[in-house]
């Protein structure tokens, strides 16, 4: 298939196709298990949260949709969902994925839908099925599901009764979809748990979704590898399997370290991209993939770092649209090595940013919304509104 020369044109393709989900915990107060460094204008309740995330959505214009975890942001249970509701929509976003909070309640020591205590089990699920019925009614497509299920030491646990209980779970949450909500799985190679953790990388991710029905995917959070996995390569196969539901965006230098996107390997990021760009160009029509934050920043300004973070996918991706697909494919074939390379390195090295800028000024957006953002006064707003009265605790750590 032909497609455009003109980078101009390819970039605003790729930005206009690009949409990010904001987390509602990004918002909030958050940590380490050491300590947490609190921030007055830090939002502590689902009102606060949709209206950051509506700023962010409003200078961006790309970041329709916020995510929610149940236990924070529901905690009075679906009762409080077409209230929320409203809210967004009112704000000019809408409610996106729902994060079931499977790893807080003390009954979760050892597992939730992977205990062996069918009771906890059982409690488990109930949750679940509490969390897709918020999802309905709150209109929202996706159920992210990531468990804290593990162990601590060797022997302590029966490694495939876990994997048979959890896939008996996932069974029954699956079989109470509607037909548009999809269930997304995301894996993690260790912490809590420090010797196995019940969904440990892609491929446990991608055996449970199939396991669980037609409607669940795996979900790929950036920060959930160790230090020399590809990525990349993990997204492709996923993508030739119709495996990827979406993605959770942050960068890691060590661990889960949820730090800004990019800020660690740029280069990842892009070639990412890249791999999707290829296959969506190779599949058109292929639904494209959910992007959402997952960052909590617990030192740099909350609002601030999610618009940075937007701001980076948007520049990688613009970057990986620039790849020239069909040369690329031709030095391929020929093993023509350095100038394969060259080919992808030279779109990543492009300075894309008069045409992210110009992008922005078509759609009537601030063409910098970092600097716009610190002209509306909002900040200072909040640091006045919210300093001084109690917090409610609204994330985990
Ligand atoms: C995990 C994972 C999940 C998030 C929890 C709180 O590390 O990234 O997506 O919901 O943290
Ligand atoms: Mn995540
Ligand atoms: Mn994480």
């Amino acid at each position: 298939m032909t497609t455009s020369t003109d980078p101009a044109e390819r970039v605003h393709r790729a930005l206009d196709a690009l949409r990010i989900e904001l987390p509602s915990w990004g918002f909030a107060d958050t940590g380490t298990r050491f300590g947490k460094f609190v921030q007055p204008a830090a939002a502590a309740t689902i009102d606060e949260k949709i209206a950051d995330a509506a700023e962010v959505h409003r200078l961006t214009g790309c970041c329709p949709t916020m995510a929610v975890h149940v236990l924070w942001d529901f905690p009075d249970g679906p009762g409080d969902v077409p209230r929320v509701r409203r809210l967004a929509e009112r704000a000019g976003i809408q409610i996106g994925s729902i994060n079931p909070n499977l790893f807080e309640d003390q009954r979760y020591k050892h597992g939730s839908l992977a205990n062996p205590d069918a009771d906890v089990r059982r409690q488990a699920v109930a949750h679940v099925l509490d969390s897709i019925a918020i999802a309905r009614e709150a209109g929202s497509r996706d159920v992210v599901l990531w468990l804290a299920d593990g162990s601590n030491y060797p022997g302590t646990a029966h490694i495939r009764m876990r994997r048979r209980w959890l896939e008996e779970a996932l069974q029954e949450i699956h079989g109470r979809l509607s037909a548009e909500q999809r269930l997304l799985i995301e894996y993690k190679p260790f912490e809590p748990a420090f010797y196995h953790t019940d969904i440990a990388d892609w491929g446990m991710a991608l055996l449970l979704a199939r396991a669980a029905g037609p409607q669940a995917r795996v979900l790929v959070d950036t920060g959930h590898h160790y230090q020399a996995q590809n990525i990349e390569q993990i997204v492709a196969w996923l993508l030739d399997e119709e495996m990827l539901g979406g993605f959770h965006f942050n960068d890691r230098r060590y661990a889960d370290d949820d730090l800004t996107l990019g800020s660690i390997d740029p280069y990842q990021v892009f070639r990412i991209f890249h791999e999707i760009a290829l296959y969506e160009s190779e599949h058109p029509g292929a639904p494209p993939p959910a992007y959402m934050i997952d960052q909590s920043h617990n030192l740099k300004g909350k609002i601030e770092a999610m618009i940075q973070t937007v701001q980076v996918a948007q520049e990688l991706a613009a970057r990986a649209a620039l790849v020239d697909r069909e040369r690329l494919r031709g030095l391929q074939d020929r093993a023509a090595l350095v100038d394969a390379e060259e080919t992808l390195r030279r779109a990543f090295l492009t300075d894309v940013l008069p045409w992210v800028r110009e992008w922005r000024r078509a759609r009537g957006l601030a063409e910098d919304p970092l600097a716009a953002f610190r002209e509306t006064g909002y900040i200072e707003r909040i640091t006045r509104e919210r300093s001084g009265r109690s917090k409610a605790t609204s994330s985990y750590a």
